[in-house]
């Protein structure tokens, strides 16, 4: 079998050999063996929306140009992206109607391992949400934060757009949305019209279905949002922390617990219930305890709020099984890669699903609520110390591969850093540099992998384009998981790739904030669901400026999507204004018009736009010659 290896991440060349030798296919090989993928499924030909199909319309106009029910390659095209938004919207205002309903059993008291871990920011969360906070407790106020929140997907009233929209943008943007009719005034109704107006025979016309999927990705926005901000409230709100990434963090004298997914309510615990329980881990014979590791966005939210190091992001999950010292992977919802039990079972790996509505074949599945939640981490804690003792010395393969990483800059961490250079008005040296041209813009980077591409390498040249150019980085999910692995995140990063500008800003900063040296070269921001954070200070910079969030130098770039939930972000990023750049080829060049519409006409309607780049050099330039022109109109 010839090895197959698209990445650029060490550990994954060190560890594709293992597959290998042990006869496991990995992600790499099950791409080579899709080859060559469906041309009419990369253009979004493809229609499976009924039992009469599927139905595929002929790309160069020699075939059939429309379906049996007579769609034609517009309608095909429109509807396909807009599902996906939908299915995006879905999966994370999932994750966050998770936390809230579970805050507001916390705020009745019902929840015992749980707290309100950072009550201030319960209480400026309210005020956004124009609660009363006047002699509530704690727990009142979460009650009552959860349940506003809740309304967010319960609305019936069509004038009143979402709370938490409404409270995370400028007024001149919510404005413009509301114009267009693509505010969300219910997360739950958004995603079903969407599903609604894509049924056979329904909304045929292809800009008014792509619209219609903007506001499902708005109300993606909407979910994610208020998922970051109760995540804060309930388990802490992000501030720096000094860790390590990449697959050497697996430790072989310790029992390793892999934590894999999204929703921080159960890996929270495991954290917890991890201390207690170490002592039964040395007992077991491993000298070193319990390890906890993070992949995805699971791993994210404990290295942003505990410092957990991160053994990889989404490609490379199969890769800490094939260590051979990973005792336990723990999971939980999205991006979970349904070959892991196989995987684990060529090992001692025990692969252990906990969320109802996500299992797998092949895993072990220990139930998970909030009401069990003490039980159930301390159940899979205890599966991954008997594993422990089940390993094969001989199968033990951990490449020393490990990079330092700064992690955990949420919004409120940034204002703080910046409140050490000026503590009566923070966002004012952050102005003046953009200003100066000392930063010329900032670049948010978000998304995932994709075996489209090769793994991590996109994201680290563009970055280091932008961060030549005195653009100030920003990191969110699989796209911060490259950036922490590969050595980006962190001060020697800054010194070896930011331009003079830049360096000598985040160098002030850094200095003022107390971290002995610059600030990282990209600043962490967190999982997926965290985008909203990098919202939450351009929202700060353009109310201040009196301008909209397309006014700003300021650009998304998502060089790996892969997800529904990417297209659903990289949506929402061009709804709120931004020129958001796609390093993978979204799935709608079959339709001219709709095309058109998503690289040109989101322009005149939004301000925002989608930039399909895929070779990263030109992506770097073209992201730059962006932020000169943004930086024009607003006359710096
Ligand atoms: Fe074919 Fe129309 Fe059915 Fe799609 S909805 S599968 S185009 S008949
Ligand atoms: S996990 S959505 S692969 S970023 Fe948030 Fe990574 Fe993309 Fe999943």
């Amino acid at each position: 079998m010839e090895i197959i290896v698209k990445s650029s991440d060490d550990a994954v060349a060190a560890l594709c050999p293992v597959a290998e030798s042990e006869g496991i296919a990995t992600v790499f090989d099950r791409y080579k063996a899709q080859q060559p993928q469906c041309g009419f499924g990369s253009l979004g030909l493809c229609c499976r929306i009924c039992w009469k199909g599927p139905c595929r319309v002929d790309p160069f106009g020699d075939g059939p140009s429309e379906g049996i029910c007579g769609a034609n390659r517009d309608t095909i095209v429109a509807r396909n992206v807009a599902r996906m938004m939908a299915a995006g919207a879905a999966a994370h205002s999932e994750h966050g109607r998770h936390i809230a309903l579970a805050m507001q059993r916390v705020g009745k008291g019902e929840l015992p391992a749980y707290q309100i871990r950072d009550p201030k920011k319960l209480t400026a969360i309210a005020e956004r949400l124009q609660i009363d906070t006047k002699d509530k407790s704690v727990l009142q106020l979460a009650h009552d934060v959860a349940t506003k929140t809740l309304e967010d997907y319960q609305n019936q009233d069509h004038h009143k757009g979402c709370h938490w929209i409404s409270a995370s943008v400028p007024k001149k943007r919510l404005d413009r949305l509301a114009k267009l009719g693509v505010l969300p005034h219910n997360i739950d109704a958004t995603v079903a019209q969407i599903m609604a107006r894509t049924h056979i025979g329904c909304d045929a016309e292809p800009g008014n279905v792509f619209l219609g999927g903007i506001k499902g990705a708005l109300a993606d926005f909407n979910g994610m949002s208020l998922a970051t901000e109760l995540s804060d409230a309930m388990f802490g709100t992000p501030a720096p922390v000094v860790t390590e990434a990449n697959i050497g963090v697996i430790d072989r004298q310790s029992v390793n617990i892999a934590v894999n997914g999204h929703n921080p309510l159960l890996s929270e615990v495991i954290c917890d219930v991890s201390r207690e329980m170490n002592q039964a881990a040395i007992d077991a014979g491993a000298p070193g305890g319990i390890n906890i590791v993070g992949i995805c966005c699971t791993g994210n939210e404990v290295m942003m709020r505990h410092g957990v190091p991160l053994a990889t992001n989404y490609l490379s999950q199969e890769m800490a099984i094939l260590t051979g010292a990973l005792d336990a992977m723990v999971v939980d919802v999205q991006c979970i890669m349904p070959s892991l039990p196989q995987i684990g079972d060529c090992f001692h790996t025990e692969v252990i699903t906990t969320m109802a509505d996500n299992k797998m074949q092949g895993a072990r599945h220990v139930d998970f609520c909030e009401d069990n939640a003490t039980a159930t981490a301390r159940k899979v804690i205890q599966f991954a110390i008997d594993a422990y003792g089940r390993r094969d010395a001989n199968k033990i393969n951990i490449p020393d591969i490990k990079r330092t990483a700064v992690v955990g800059f949420s919004a409120e961490a940034v204002m703080d850093a910046l409140a050490q250079v000026d503590a009566v008005d923070p966002l004012k040296p952050l102005l003046d540099h953009i200003v100066t041209g000392n930063i010329q813009g900032i670049a948010l980077f978000a998304g995932c992998n994709n075996t489209q591409s090769v793994q991590d390498e996109s994201y680290q040249k563009i970055a280091k384009t932008l961060a030549a150019n005195n653009v100030l980085l920003l990191a969110t999910g699989c796209g911060a998981g490259a950036f922490a692995k590969n050595g980006l995140m962190n001060q020697q990063a800054t010194e070896l790739y930011a331009g003079e500008g830049l360096k000598a800003v985040l160098t002030a900063v850094g200095e003022a904030a107390g971290l002995n040296g610059p600030l990282p070269l990209v600043l962490h921001m967190g999982s997926c669901v965290d985008n909203s954070r990098a919202i939450t200070l351009a929202t700060a910079l353009a109310n201040r400026l009196n301008v909209d969030l397309s006014d700003l130098p300021l650009v998304a770039s998502a060089p790996e999507a892969m997800s529904e939930k990417a297209v659903a972000i990289a949506s929402w990023s061009v709804g709120l204004g931004i020129p958001t750049h796609l390093g993978t080829m979204p799935h709608v060049t079959g339709s001219q018009v709709v095309t058109e519409l998503m690289t040109e006409g989101t322009k005149d309607l939004f301000g925002g736009y989608y930039l399909v780049e895929t070779d990263p050099d030109l992506a770097g330039e073209k992201l730059v010659e962006v932020i000169r022109n943004k930086r024009l109109g607003l006359g710096i």
